[in-house]
């Protein structure tokens, strides 16, 4: 939500490169493979724009494994992070900028995503509404303003 003020100079203390103006913070979103092929694209977008967030970008594509695995770096040594990959790789995603208000922008739009395990994923969330399975979870959003700086670099490079 703007301030009302126009002023759009970065916050004092804000994460350097995190695209972070006053009164607005922007995190990336992605559809992943299993929520284009199951046709719920159109439902994921509609609950983000309906809880009051924009989208300002956004573009449907297949990443590649260099991209799958550099955004899910941070799991590079996990047992499930071959398996992620192909998953993510599989066919297209609609990945996204997404802005919402001040610090609260990752923890509601985690709220509205859903839990990570999918036996923790409340109905209400899209995870909790359209998941049976942790590995194939319909939708990623980033966790903070770090990760949010990182992935819109790699996914939208300036
Ligand atoms: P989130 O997507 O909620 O940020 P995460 O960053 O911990 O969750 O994990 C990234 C993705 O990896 C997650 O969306 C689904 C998959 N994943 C996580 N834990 C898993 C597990 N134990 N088994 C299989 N896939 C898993
Ligand atoms: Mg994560």
């Amino acid at each position: 939500m703007q301030d009302g003020t126009g002023v759009t100079e970065p916050i004092s203390g804000a994460v350097p490169g995190a695209r972070t103006l006053r009164g607005v913070n922007q995190t990336f979103i992605m559809c992943k493979p299993d929520a284009v092929e199951r046709g719920l694209v159109g439902e994921i977008i509609s609950r983000i724009e309906r809880k009051g967030f924009r989208i300002v970008r956004m573009d449907l594509r297949t990443p590649d494994r260099a991209l799958a695995e550099a955004h899910y770096e941070e799991h590079r040594e996990k047992p499930f992070f071959g398996e992620l990959v192909d998953f993510l790789t599989r066919g297209p995603v609609v990945a996204m900028i997404v802005e919402g208000p001040d610090d609260q922008t990752f923890s509601i739009m985690r709220t509205l995503i859903g839990k990570t395990r999918v036996e923790d994923a409340q109905p209400g969330s899209i995870r909790g509404d359209f998941a049976t399975t942790t590995n194939e979870n319909l939708v990623h959003g980033s966790d903070g303003a770090e990760s949010a700086a990182r992935e819109i670099a790699l996914w939208f490079p300036a």
